[in-house]
């Protein structure tokens, strides 16, 4: 995060971080981020598995406000399998998704806590207000419109419909190095809604250059899809 400031994990319970354990020596370094979406199923951006880890390298953790700091109520798991946008394009980071799939002897995954809970999915007819307020992990951005979301914006680089931009006119606040397959959620109704997952940009935090977001509108059925099988 540029800018922005200290967020505890309870403001922020769909918040999952995603390790990978070391192949031969015990330890792991952390990835990136995740969404919970439900019990067993948290979200990320496909760019984050481009290494073609195997599921069993991956660990994810949940209730954890540090990435490096190990908290009491923590919830841990291993996945058990997880899927890149069969249409995912390393090239420009189209269909920058991911799901991942909890592993767990229950049928349950992940419990309900004060630190640990599901993001509420867009429904397809969610209206979001004109001018709202998102928040990603720690900093507040604002929904770019789409006529300054474009490829001129962006230095050049391909823009699509499955992306979403947004920022802080300030220019403070953005997502950065290490966000990626984070949150961007917004208010509606008392309820905090995932409207796009940390995906690229062109620096941080630059003045008039938002960050990159997959727009997670547009994979509503995909993830109905998939986490169905
Ligand atoms: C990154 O490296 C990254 N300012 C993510 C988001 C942005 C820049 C970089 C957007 O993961």
């Amino acid at each position: 995060i540029k800018g922005g400031s200290y967020a505890d994990i309870a403001a922020h319970p769909w918040q999952a971080a995603i390790f990978v354990k070391y192949r031969r020596v015990p330890g792991e370094h952390f990835l990136c981020g995740g969404i919970l979406i439900s019990s067993c199923w948290v979200l990320s951006a496909a760019h984050c598995f481009e290494e073609g880890f195997s599921a069993n390298q991956l660990k994810i953790v949940l209730g954890r406000t540090s990435r490096a700091t190990p908290e009491d109520n923590e919830q841990q798991f291993q996945v058990k399998s997880y899927t890149v946008h069969q249409r995912y394009d390393s090239e420009n980071f189209n269909n920058d998704i991911a799901l991942l799939q909890l592993n767990s002897d229950a049928e349950d995954c992940a419990i309900e806590t004060d630190t640990v809970r599901a993001a509420c999915l867009p429904t397809p007819a969610l209206h979001l207000p004109k001018i709202s307020k998102f928040v990603s992990p720690e900093g507040h951005v604002r929904l770019f419109p789409a006529s300054q979301c474009t490829t001129q914006h962006l230095g050049n680089r391909t823009v699509t419909d499955n992306m979403l931009c947004a920022g802080d006119t300030r220019n403070l606040d953005d997502a950065c190095k290490g966000d990626s397959g984070g949150p961007l959620v917004c208010m509606k109704d008392d309820r905090m809604y995932l409207i796009g997952i940390i995906s690229w940009g062109i620096g941080c935090g630059r003045k008039d250059i938002p960050g990159v977001y997959t727009n997670v509108s547009r994979y509503l059925d995909w993830i109905q899809d998939n986490t169905n099988p």
